[in-house]
């Protein structure tokens, strides 16, 4: 099922998710639910707090439709333990932050740990567009967003046009 997805700003987005002690059926249908939502949307990456739940928990999957086969990853309390000092400018966008666009710069390739949907721990090393939407999706987590990394004056006029456009659809438009 299609979860709708939370608009910046929102005090849900603000928010330091909790860890995820043990994994139980609902917790697996939210991970289904926030795929079908990010592959309908359409997007790279999810994490829970854009669907107003405040549990650690991302989805992604960052191949393109063109190179392959879909690789959709489900990770429970996500944690980079390791980063390059090599870093990466990637233009980035955010579906709570619709049509907003900036770049950011983050470690280019980063070894993260989760737990997966059978309760297993995992461990991989990501590079490119997947280390960048990976870190996007547990800076949500602790409640950050690309736009923290802008300027002031850049975030305020991002916010603003936000504002107008919850206002908008508030009316229905
Ligand atoms: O977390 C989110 O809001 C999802 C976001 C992830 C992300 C995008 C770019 C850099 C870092 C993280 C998105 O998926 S925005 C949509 C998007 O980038 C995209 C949509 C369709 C095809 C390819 C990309
Ligand atoms: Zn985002």
């Amino acid at each position: 099922m299609k979860r709708p997805i939370l608009i910046h700003p929102d005090p849900r987005l603000k928010k330091v998710c909790a860890a995820v002690p043990d994994l139980s059926d609902a917790l697996r249908t939210l991970a289904d639910d926030m795929l079908e939502t990010m592959y309908a949307a359409p997007g790279i990456g999810l994490a829970a707090p854009q669907v107003g739940v405040l549990d650690r928990l991302i989805v992604l999957d960052c191949v393109k439709e063109e190179d392959g086969p879909a690789r959709p990853l489900v990770m429970f309390n996500p944690e980079v333990v390791a980063a390059s000092a090599d870093i990466n400018v990637y233009e980035e966008g955010c579906l709570s932050i619709p049509d907003q666009y900036a770049e950011v710069t983050r470690p280019k390739v980063v070894e993260v740990e989760w737990m997966d949907r059978n309760g297993n721990p995992q461990r991989e090393t990501f590079d490119g567009l997947w280390a960048t939407c990976v870190q996007h999706e547990i800076d949500h987590l602790n409640g950050k967003l690309f736009i923290d990394y802008l300027k002031p004056l850049k975030r305020q006029m991002i916010t603003r046009k936000m504002q107008k456009l919850k206002r908008e659809r508030g009316r229905g438009s």
